[in-house]
């Protein structure tokens, strides 16, 4: 091969991959949603227990209580629990210090029921349900700690969720 054909295959080489990084730029420069967060403190409770992500968009748990808690997804029809939607967060020492935090996305719309294996427990209900009771030994408001995230493409659902689930931090809701 002459040196100026090589040349010439190089300078082609070159354009190409200038052209593929500008594209692929542009894929990347694209802004992912920013994630939907989930808190929790010693009130055993999920603040924001019912919210709706797009597909592919981060739900980032947050754990701002002094105590651990899981988050477990499960199937309400069959009471099975899920092997992947299964996160566990330590606790914190308060304000100032780090947050363990647990993150899942979705790739598919559908809902998403899931519940803390700590301070609640599935219970099977007439009519074939399974659903979360308290733990009888737990401390709370008699609510289970439990959720559900709407994975979903809707608008209107999406705009719904409450303003704390786009706060990674709430300063007020350490401990509890
Ligand atoms: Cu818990």
């Amino acid at each position: 091969m002459s040196d100026s054909r090589s040349r010439r295959i190089a300078a082609i080489g070159t354009s190409v991959a200038v052209a593929w990084l500008a594209l692929a730029g542009a894929a990347w420069s694209k802004p992912a949603p920013p994630p939907v967060y989930v808190h929790m403190n010693g009130a055993n409770e999920f603040l924001e227990n019912v919210v709706a992500v797009r597909p592919g968009q981060p739900v980032v748990f947050v754990d701002q209580d002094t105590g651990p808690h899981t988050i477990v997804g499960y199937d309400p029809a069959t009471g099975a629990t899920s092997k992947r939607f299964d996160g566990a967060v330590e606790g914190t020492p308060g304000p100032g210090h780090a947050v363990h935090t647990y993150t899942i996305r979705f790739r598919h719309a559908g809902l998403k029921f899931y519940f803390c294996s700590i301070h609640a427990e599935l219970a099977h209900e007439p009519g074939g349900v399974t659903a979360p009771k308290k733990r009888p030994t737990v401390h709370g408001f008699g609510d289970p700690m439990d959720g559900l995230i709407i994975v979903t493409t809707d608008r209107h659902l999406l705009a719904a969720n409450p303003a704390t689930s786009r706060q990674r931090i709430l300063p007020h809701y350490f401990g509890g």
